[in-house]
């Protein structure tokens, strides 16, 4: 049989790596290569990318729409029938409930799948559900809250290209291709080594000496879960010894003194006490940030934006960029002028905060606010739990796996198995799909039409654009439908219009792909036909655009010492250690191999990663008496977990780094060969973030315990 080549690049990761896709003459996936030619990622491409073929033809792959019979079996049913059944239930619950009553979840593959991307909430607005819920929320929103709280530069970060200093906190993009708000993620291993070979200076803030820490040049390993103490030391250093930018603190910020009062309990020597970084490392980061670095900026992730007080903590380390003015000024050239979306004008200027949260409808549960127009994942479950007016009945999970990412493994089960109507449209028959009334199957990335999401193409360090159509063929016989299409055809058997990205549809048949994605762009600077034709990934000839000066007397400033930041400053700083036990901090990491759950099934990925360490420092391994392989019990206030222990001096001592969502059902047998679910150790009730209902999910308080080997048998 034949094959032909095709570019195309791959969304298993937000790393969007140009690839060289083989197929057959049945359009059947033969390999995948990272595309040399591609000027973004330049070959760059990963175990997880490159394993597409076995996901795409993978023998368990589900091809049919599945039914769940009452004895917990699943019967094939038609995609006709399932998307009848389906519509007839949601209408019965709206009926009844209101739209408020079915809820949209996004999982981490639908910020690959533009369409399904857009889709999502513009079908949650046609049947009049507030219920839109996304991975974000359990994710990184302590960004959303920062940028709501401080306010954002209007015209965007310094980018890492031309930058002398950069710090990454609690981020590996090496692994993880993700750059928080700032860092452009494309083949980082290239990026870093260039910012070493122009002399720029890495500064890492992490408690594992990382992949990306390797290349750092400062590298403070604090205890997990003080980036409060950390972030805050910084600042405090930096005002004192006047490092900061002080005409544009003049300019453009509010509350500088507040904040320099606020932090300044957070001395060296109480940095050293609490978060174990030595005083002049303390010194040496701020003054290579502040004192040294003249462009370059701080960004951080999951790390931080997962541990406690992570709203507080992430405020602070926005806060370096904002006392040392790490933006783009007036007349510096932007570097995505927009391609795909339309052309804005950035300007010098800052958005004011908006603390959208404080308006608008709120949980039931909790009474917690809403962010970006999503409700918070944090109270879904309760949401569900909870009897009473307004409770969530039905949940759409498109492209995630809450039934093992969630935080609470068995309350989120419970409430999963809980919903009048569940439904995943999902390839595999994950923990998640297992729960689901309905299993409708997705065509898979090379089966899809796509573009990068337009409305981020900021992230990109020039104005690039790639465009692929579906390059393989699903497979035969298959009843197979793009996440998108599934919320199409639902509505429009309910009669309820859909407005996507605000233009309404046509809802007598069935749009083609490229009609969807030409609505997107539909105000681009270039044309549609212009990035069709980018199959290969180019960087376009655009006009440049320079930074607009601030509008006349617009006097919006960065709101750096809010009076709830300045409280919770307070509060942490005369916190006493508590005596509670708690000898270790279980913080998160990925592995290479996976995303997510996504790689569990492949036979290639299981024979490297058969389970989920819990990585600990040899020197921690001696201290407790543990040998490699040894099997140890975790315990948190919320539960307990069994982890086989791997040593590995990246680790701090103190530590243990263990990567989420792994493990079995509650309920399921369990001989630990499939590792375990650090969620299970998350409180949803114990320290939660009271803005966006964030629970603490690394630097978790455990302790640790050998079993015995009848207890693991
Ligand atoms: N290979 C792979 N890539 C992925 C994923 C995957 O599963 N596998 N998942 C994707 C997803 S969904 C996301 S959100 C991104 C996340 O991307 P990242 O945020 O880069 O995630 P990690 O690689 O886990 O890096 C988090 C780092 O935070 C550190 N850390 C933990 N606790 C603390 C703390 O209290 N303070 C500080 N300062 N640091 C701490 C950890 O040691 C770790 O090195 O990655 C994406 N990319
Ligand atoms: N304790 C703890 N918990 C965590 C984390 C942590 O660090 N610690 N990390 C959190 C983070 S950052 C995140 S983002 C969440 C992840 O939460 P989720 O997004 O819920 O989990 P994933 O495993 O990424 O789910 C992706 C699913 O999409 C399916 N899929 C693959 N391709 C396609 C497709 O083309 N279409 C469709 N429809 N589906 C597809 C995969 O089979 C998989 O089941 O987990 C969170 N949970
Ligand atoms: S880094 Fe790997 S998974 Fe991510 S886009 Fe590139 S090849 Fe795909
Ligand atoms: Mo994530």
């Amino acid at each position: 049989m034949g094959t032909r080549t095709e570019a195309s690049f791959c969304r298993t990761c937000g790393g969007l790596c140009g690839v060289d896709v083989t197929v057959d003459d049945a359009g059947r996936l033969v390999s995948v290569q990272g595309d040399r030619n591609n000027p973004l990622t330049q070959g760059f491409a990963c175990i997880k990318g490159l394993q597409a073929p076995a996901f795409h033809n993978h023998p368990d792959r589900l091809l049919h729409p599945l039914k769940r019979q009452p004895d917990g079996s699943f019967q094939r049913i038609s995609l006709e029938q399932a998307l009848d059944e389906i519509a007839a239930r949601v209408d019965g619950i709206i009926e009844e409930d209101g739209g408020r009553a079915v809820a949209t979840f996004r999982g981490t593959q639908n910020y690959t799948d533009t369409l399904g991307y857009h889709m999502l909430p513009a079908w949650s607005a046609a049947i009049d559900s507030t219920a839109f819920f996304s991975t974000m929320t359990i994710d990184q929103s302590a960004k959303w809250v920062t940028a709501e709280r401080l306010g954002f530069w209007g015209a965007g970060y310094q980018p890492f290209a031309d930058s002398d200093v950069w710090m990454f906190v609690g981020i590996n993009p090496v692994v993880s291709l993700w750059g928080g708000n700032a860092f452009s993620p494309f083949n980082p291993v290239k990026q870093l080594k260039a910012a070493k070979a122009r002399g720029a200076t890495i500064i890492v803030i992490d408690p594992r000496h990382t992949e990306t820490a390797r290349f750092a040049d400062i590298h403070l390993q604090p205890r997990p879960g003080e980036d409060v103490t950390v972030a805050a030391g910084l600042v405090r250093l930096i005002l004192a010894e006047n490092w900061h930018d002080r005409e544009f603190c003049d300019r453009h910020v509010a509350g500088l003194d507040a904040l320099a009062a606020a932090v300044a309990p957070y001395t060296p020597d109480y940095a050293e006490a609490r978060a174990d970084v030595p005083p002049d490392m303390l010194r040496l980061a701020a003054a290579a940030f502040a004192r040294d670095g003249r462009r370059g900026a701080c960004t951080t992730g999951t790390g931080p934006n997962m541990g406690p007080r992570s709203n507080l903590a992430d405020h602070l380390y926005e806060c370096l960029n904002v006392i040392s003015a790490r933006f783009l000024r007036a007349g510096e050239v932007i570097p995505t002028p927009g391609v795909m979306a339309p052309r804005r004008e950035p300007r010098a200027e800052v958005v004011p905060p908006g603390r959208s949260w404080e308006q608008g409808p709120r949980s039931r549960v909790g009474g917690v606010g809403m962010l970006q127009g999503q409700m918070m994942s944090g109270v879904l479950v309760d949401e569900i739990l909870t009897p009473g007016e307004g409770r969530i009945r039905a949940l759409f999970v498109a492209a995630g796996n809450p039934a093992m990412a969630f935080p609470n493994q068995k309350k989120t089960v419970d409430a999963l198995r809980g919903l009048d109507l569940l439904v995943a449209i999902e390839p595999m028959m994950t923990a998640t799909a297992r729960l689901a009334h309905y299993i409708l199957p997705p065509r898979l990335q090379y089966e899809r039409y796509d573009l990068p999401l337009p409305h981020y193409e900021g992230v990109f360090p020039g104005p690039y654009a790639q465009y692929t159509p579906a390059v393989a063929t699903p497979p035969e016989g298959s009843e197979v439908v793009d996440d998108w299409y599934v919320f199409w055809a639902l509505a429009k058997r309910m009669g309820r219009a859909i407005q996507f990205d605000g233009e309404p549809l046509n809802m007598e048949s069935v749009p083609h792909p490229d009609e969807l994605l030409a609505i997107l762009i539909r105000n681009a600077a270039v044309p549609f036909e212009t990035i069709r034709s980018q199959r290969q990934g180019d960087f376009l000839d655009v006009p440049a655009q320079t930074v607009a000066p601030a509008r006349e007397g617009r006097e919006s400033r960065f709101e750096v010492a809010p009076a709830d930041i300045v409280e919770e400053l307070a509060l942490v700083g005369g916190e006493e250690a508590p005596a509670d036990g708690f000898t270790h901090r279980l913080v998160s990491r990925r592995m290479r191999e996976l995303q997510n759950t996504l790689g569990m099934d492949l036979p290639a990925i299981r024979a490297r990663r058969p389970f989920n360490p819990a990585y600990m420092h040899p020197s921690d391994m001696t201290a407790h008496q543990l040998a490699e392989d040894d099997v140890i019990e975790i315990i948190s206030r919320a539960g307990a977990i069994s982890g086989r222990v791997q040593g590995d001096e990246s680790v701090r001592p103190g530590a243990i780094s263990m990567t989420h969502c792994w493990g079995v059902l509650p309920g399921d047998p369990d001989d630990g060969s499939q590792g375990a679910s650090t969620s299970l150790l998350v409180s949803t009730d114990v320290d939660v973030e009271p803005i966006n209902a964030m629970p603490v999910m690394s630097a978790i308080p455990v302790r640790i315990r050998k079993m015995d080997v009848a207890e693991t048998a």
